[in-house]
């Protein structure tokens, strides 16, 4: 592994060693994290990423495309088939030019936009005041009616549409652990004449494997996503369309030429493995797995009494309120997680009193140890074991010994090199 690094460059092969152990001896819980096959690294590793490909296949700026056409139609196509739907264009190089993107195509500068509240769970990508789309979209936002259950204010949400009148209406988040009633989107968008869009980002794979609802079968026009998350995937974005021609055309001439140039064509080979891996009938046991290691997480906090955002979980992520639950902030939590070899991240919980860089929740799902192999069983012993270091956050006796059986339980599911 690394030949030619090893060779040449020390520094760097230190760091790819580390990662590589880093990844080996500790529990990824990031749940927009995952562990990709060896063949989702070996295309995105190859030699395509020599390839200067702007346009589309069979309509390019450059010679030489007999092979970025193969793998970008394969990618496609296979995409069409995943999430059922007309169109599909594989070029963002991330999520976030692909929901900008699809944003210009469906909106003018000043038009308004109706996304999830970023507090009660939605992306920086949908308005964040940091973020310069703001300067030229207006955001309006709709919430959570009960915290406690995460049922979404729909009556809310169609009067602010009729107010508001949004362009484009917007599901989707990368914090809200239940499933969204899509059915009501497309209602309120019909009445207000909005496009409904979805970012499914995070649930792209339970999406895929039959173990979310797709947008797509209850009317939704557009979907974003990103392909590195429960897909299991190469880092990148993705925008699909059901079935508007015109539509799919538009979006097309926003991503290229309207924000991007070439193509990352080791990336787009990479996302036809990726593709043809969640085509495989074992892609949709490990979406089922997903959600089912999710809720035996969820079960182990309920029965501490770990106040959960929502409740609990129907997909892949958790969100606890673990200040107010155990006195002990976000970053704290997130830190001595690390030491037990668990990473998770700290998060905003809705309508936090306290500070993006010290919040008062943390954030973790099952997609990657669900790929190592991890059952419900190991899912609940994970997740007891979190408990048990934060509580016993001063014995360091105690959290040697966590370390220990975490690291017998990664010894136990290795990460896998292959899924089909
Ligand atoms: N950074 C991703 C996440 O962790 O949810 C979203 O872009």
């Amino acid at each position: 592994m690394y030949d030619y690094i090893k060779k040449q460059d020390a520094e760097v092969f230190a760091a790819l060693l580390g990662e590589e152990e880093r990844e080996r001896d500790g529990l990824e819980l990031i749940p927009s994290e995952n562990y990709v096959s060896r063949a989702v690294r070996e295309a995105s590793g190859s030699i395509l990423t020599n390839k200067y490909a702007e346009g589309y296949p069979g309509k390019r700026y450059y010679g030489g495309q007999g092979f970025t056409d193969a793998v970008e139609v394969l990618a496609v196509e296979r995409a069409k088939k995943l999430f059922n739907c007309k169109f599909a264009n594989v070029q963002p190089h991330a999520g976030a030019p692909a929901n900008i993107a699809t944003y210009f195509a469906l909106m003018e500068p000043g038009d308004t936009i109706m996304g999830m509240d970023l507090s009660h769970g939605g992306h920086l990508t949908h308005g964040h005041p940091v973020t310069y789309i703001t300067k030229i979209f207006n955001f309006v936002r709709y919430k959570m009616k009960d915290i406690e259950t995460g049922e979404i204010d729909y009556d809310e949400m169609l009067a602010t549409a009729k107010r508001e009148k949004p362009k484009v209406i917007m599901a989707g988040f990368s914090a809200y652990p239940r499933e969204l009633n899509y059915e009501k989107f497309v209602e309120i968008g019909r009445e207000v004449g909005a496009v409904v869009i979805a970012d499914v980002a995070h649930i792209a794979g339970l999406i895929a494997g039959r173990a979310a609802k797709n947008p797509f079968d209850a009317g939704f026009d557009v979907m974003l996503t990103t392909t590195h998350k429960t897909l299991r995937g190469p880092r990148g974005g993705m925008v699909l369309v059901r079935e508007s021609e015109e539509l799919a055309k538009k979006i097309d001439k926003t991503i290229f030429p309207g924000f991007q140039g070439g193509p990352l064509m080791h990336q787009i080979a990479a996302k036809a493995v990726c593709f043809g891996e969640a085509l495989h009938p074992n892609f949709q046991v490990y979406a089922a797995h997903i959600v089912k290691n999710a809720r035996a997480m969820a079960e182990v906090f309920k029965r501490e009494n770990i106040r959960m955002i929502t409740g609990g979980t129907d997909n892949h992520l958790i969100l606890a309120d673990i200040y107010g639950s155990l006195g002990i902030g976000g970053q704290e939590a997130q830190d001595i997680l690390d030491t037990i070899g668990i990473t998770l991240n700290k998060n905003m919980i809705a309508d936090d009193t306290r500070k993006p860089m010290d919040p008062s929740g943390i954030r973790f799902g099952t997609p990657a140890i669900t790929t190592r192999g991890m059952k419900e069983k190991e899912c609940a012993r994970v997740a007891e074991l979190m408990l048990e270091a934060l509580k016993a956050k001063d014995d360091a006796e105690k959290k040697k010994a966590i370390r220990a059986e975490i690291k017998e339980l990664c010894t136990a599911f290795p990460i896998p090199e292959s899924f089909v």
